[in-house]
């Protein structure tokens, strides 16, 4: 390794020299002391200050490890990883700090002396909800695994002033509240104020050639916005690591239009300054979809450009001007196509900034970017118009173009003579506006593109990549996505966690396969007994939360069936309603044989632009009142939509579900991740051969899951010939339930509401094909009645998709990025 030439970091007058040791840490009982008295300079105070205080004190006993973290790093002892994503879907900090710091028992403790409990204090913490998904939530448990596996990555995203929305249910439709998480301020958060960069926009390019004869590029009249970092300690698991979690924030610089001052206008000129700031002041609310909105793409050059310009200047610190280590000590993976502006910028920063030429930038750029694709569906992949980008980045559109028509030789080379090779492949689509399709730049500069669980990967070689599987199939991998067992059963379980390390010790918190030593209790009685308590006790927790969230009352005797994730057609809520309207026509018919009692929950955000989602909510909403308001009907089904679904509360439904609803049309969800929660908490799955339920079936085994509906290759094909009336008419079931849809019987006031829903099942292009489904579905549901009335069975499989969860750990996922991507090249 080299020695440094160049510094950037300020001179000395502006270092602190901290060569004195400090003096030794408080405990937390003494630091959380220190922060009432001399933090809230009040003597009475909110819960909330409370609350603050607590979490300064647990971020101030992390302040020393993260510090060394930092240092160590920086000595680039380990390959930097840079995981660049616009969405972190973190959720509360609190309880997860205290299990990987082993505080949890002293801050119960401690809390005693201030009249409440550490669980009640928990409640008050907002969520960081910067994620519409499971695709932030997936870059909220990497950051986990990646601390607790000893790796230094750093996550770097946006610091939105106002995460995913507030949902609240008016009337049983939708209606969507701002979330202002940082009302009370962010007490995990630490302002780096010397590590502000400045993001250009706008402006044009000029080329001139200096003496030497070389040409140069310059993009001048650019207004420019300062990126300020926020960072978030990510704690390893009782490992003393402390990773970070770098968010930006954008700010207005001080330069003024001076020829707007000098008229006089001066707080005209200040408040224009403004538009600078809403880059960063909201979340896009879309999940599996593309919001085509300038700003959209102002956030993700935003993101990209200040996180490139941060890791340059801490290679620089420590390697000089001379990148030729670049690419063999950094790794950026870019979470979907979102932050994939950042191939240009790379470029841009290595050309323009440090001088380098196309070749060279070239090649640092090619080998250190990876791409992570999330979803095959269509209105899901992000093509710019040329014309918007082109106004707003010019450099970067020239770049991109340079890029383009370099990779298309060859693709020539590799086509002799095939023009349309070149129309498809291309970075740049033709038609009335051209458009730059991300995912291809995204491939083309990415050494390793990976799906996410195994099917996923299949399609994307066979079908919607499949040309560039032919050009570099080595590229190419699969990397199954994967949940924190910290979080995800540790935290969020703690009953269940105790039962299993007593019996196993607790190993499976690192290595959840430990957990595969459960098979070896399900015929001891005692402990089959014990886990059927557990989940009751857990039931009767979640059935406290519905009550208050709902005003439904769950009886915990009855099995809870569950689905909650994002509402999307391809998700199939609609095919879970329609169910239940088949079940509640059973009980009205007196038809009640072998019907195991079952409470109903679900929960989920539609896009606020997504009509179809938000009339599935409401029916959702209106079927659940008719089944509820029945004293007929209640002893055998009762159905609640949970208001607001987000992290917070799945840590309160995962551990008290029986039944986990993975329903999704085969071949549209990419992997899921809800699955997985669900079956670590010994959920039993109802589920099509979609995304990760594959490999969860193939763990657990066939007769420990529910299996039904068509496979994706028969949803392909079917699709030609897909005939829904014809399909209803041969199903005494489906018709039962269509009939009494249309009958109005649920919207007898609002008549019409659900004719779109109802034209939607019927209709030979629905391709999500509910009605293909819906008896395979029905007899499956029939078997989950069946085997929940024969409870030792039931909590025996219970207990074997808990044993069989182990590769679904997060930290499992994450193994395989460090092996094949990141320490691969
Ligand atoms: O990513 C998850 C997968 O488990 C899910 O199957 C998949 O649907 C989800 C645009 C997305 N794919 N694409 C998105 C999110 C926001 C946005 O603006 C697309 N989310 C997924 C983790 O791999």
């Amino acid at each position: 390794t080299r020695k440094k030439t160049t510094k950037t970091t300020k001179p000395a007058t502006s270092v602190v020299q901290t060569s004195e040791p400090c003096e030794p840490c408080d405990t937390l009982g003494a630091s959380l002391a220190r922060h009432i008295r001399y933090g809230l300079c009040r003597d009475e105070h909110e819960k909330e200050e409370l609350f603050t205080a607590v979490a300064e004190s647990v971020k101030e006993q992390m302040l020393d490890n993260w510090r060394e973290t930092r240092i160590k790093d920086n000595q680039y002892q380990q390959k930097q990883i840079a995981y660049l994503s616009l969405e972190f879907l973190m959720g509360r900090a609190l309880g997860n700090a205290l299990l990987s710091l082993d505080l949890t028992d002293e801050a119960q403790k401690v809390l005693t002396d201030y009249a409440t409990t550490l669980e009640d204090l928990e409640q008050v913490e907002h969520d960081a909800g910067l994620g519409n998904g499971g695709l932030g939530r997936l870059a909220a448990c990497f950051l986990d695994s990646c601390a607790c596996l000893d790796l230094s990555v750093t996550g770097y995203g946006i610091r939105y002033q106002y995460g995913m929305f507030v949902q609240k249910i008016i009337d049983g439709y939708q209606v969507e509240r701002p979330d202002r998480w940082l009302r009370h301020g962010n007490p995990w958060e630490v302002r780096i104020a010397n590590r502000i960069v400045t993001v250009p926009f706008f402006g044009h390019t000029e080329t001139y050639v200096d003496k030497d004869g070389r040409r140069h590029h310059v993009w001048t009249n650019t207004q420019n916005v300062l990126a300020v970092p926020y960072d978030m300690p990510i704690p390893g698991f009782n490992n003393g690591r402390i990773n970070t979690l770098r968010l930006w924030k954008a700010e207005a610089n001080d330069e003024f239009d001076l020829e707007e001052f000098n008229d006089g206008d001066y707080a005209e000129a200040v408040a224009t300054k403004n538009l600078a700031e809403q880059i960063t002041m909201v979340l896009y609310p879309n999940d599996a979809s593309v919001n085509g909105k300038e700003l959209r793409l102002r956030q993700q050059y935003f993101l990209s450009s200040a996180s490139l310009q941060d890791l340059l200047a801490r290679y620089v610190d420590q390697y000089g001007e001379d990148f030729s280590e670049f690419s063999r000590r950094n790794v950026m993976q870019l979470n979907d196509t979102h932050p994939s502006i950042a191939v240009p910028e790379l470029m841009r920063l290595l050309m323009d900034k440090y001088g380098l030429g196309w070749n060279e930038a070239w090649d640092i750029t090619s080998r250190s970017m990876a791409y992570t694709n999330h979803t095959l569906l269509p209105e899901a992949l992000e093509r710019w118009p040329v014309p918007m980008m082109k106004n707003m980045l010019p450099r970067i559109v020239e770049i991109i173009f340079e890029i383009n028509a370099r990779y298309l030789e060859l693709v020539a080379h590799h086509w002799p003579g095939n023009i349309q090779k070149l129309a498809d492949m291309s970075i740049i689509e033709e038609g009335p506006e051209q458009q730059i399709r991300m995912a291809y730049l995204a491939i083309v500069a990415s050494f390793s593109v990976n799906g996410v669980a195994g099917l996923h990967t299949e399609l994307l070689k066979q079908g919607l990549f499949s040309d560039f599987y032919q050009l570099w199939p080595h590229k190419f991998n699969n990397k199954t996505n994967g949940v924190t067992p910290r979080r995800w059963l540790a935290y969020c379980n703690p009953k269940l966690s105790g039962l299993i390390t007593r019996r196993l010790g607790k190993e499976w918190i690192t290595d959840l396969t430990h957990l595969a030593a459960l098979n070896a209790f399900t015929s001891d009685k005692a402990f089959v007994k014990e886990w059927a308590e557990i989940k009751l006790t857990n039931k009767q927790a979640l059935s406290e939360f519905v009550e208050q969230q709902c005003g439904v009352t769950f009886d915990p005797q009855m099995m809870f069936d569950v689905q909650v994730k994002r509402i999307h057609e391809y998700k199939r809520q609609l095919l879970n309603i329609l169910h239940v309207i088949h079940l509640y026509r059973r009980i009205l018919n007196g038809d009640t044989q072998g019907m195991a009692p079952r409470c109903v929950l679900i929960g989920g955000k539609a896009a606020p632009g997504y009509a179809m989602a938000k009339q599935i909510i409401k029916l959702a909403n209106n079927v659940a009142h008719m089944v509820n308001s029945d004293p007929l009907v209640t002893p055998y089904l009762r159905m609640a939509f949970l208001p607001n679904y987000n992290v917070s509360a799945m840590e309160k439904i995962c551990p008290g579900t029986d039944l986990s609803e993975q329903i999704s049309t085969a071949g549209k969800e990419a992997s899921g991740t809800g699955n997985m929660k669900f079956m670590m908490n010994g959920a039993l799955t109802i589920g099509t051969l979609d995304g990760a339920n594959i490999e969860m079936l193939e763990e657990v085994g066939k007769d420990n899951f529910f299996l039904f509906g068509l496979n994706a290759q028969e949803v392909a094909q079917t699709k030609a010939h897909y005939q829904p009336q014809q399909i209803i008419a041969e199903s005494e079931a489906l018709t039962g339930v269509m009939n009494m849809l249309k009958s109005g019987h649920f919207n007898l006031v609002e008549p019409g509401i659900f004719d779109h829903i109802i034209a939607s099942i019927v209709d030979p292009f629905d391709q999500w094909m509910t009605a293909a489904d819906f008896d395979s579905y029905r007899i499956a549901q029939e078997n989950v009645s069946a085997t929940y009335l024969d409870q030792a069975k039931w909590q025996q499989i219970s207990i074997r998709n808990s044993a069989a969860s182990g590769r679904f750990s997060s930290d499992n996922t994450i193994s395989g990025y460090r092996d094949d991507i990141w320490m691969k090249k």
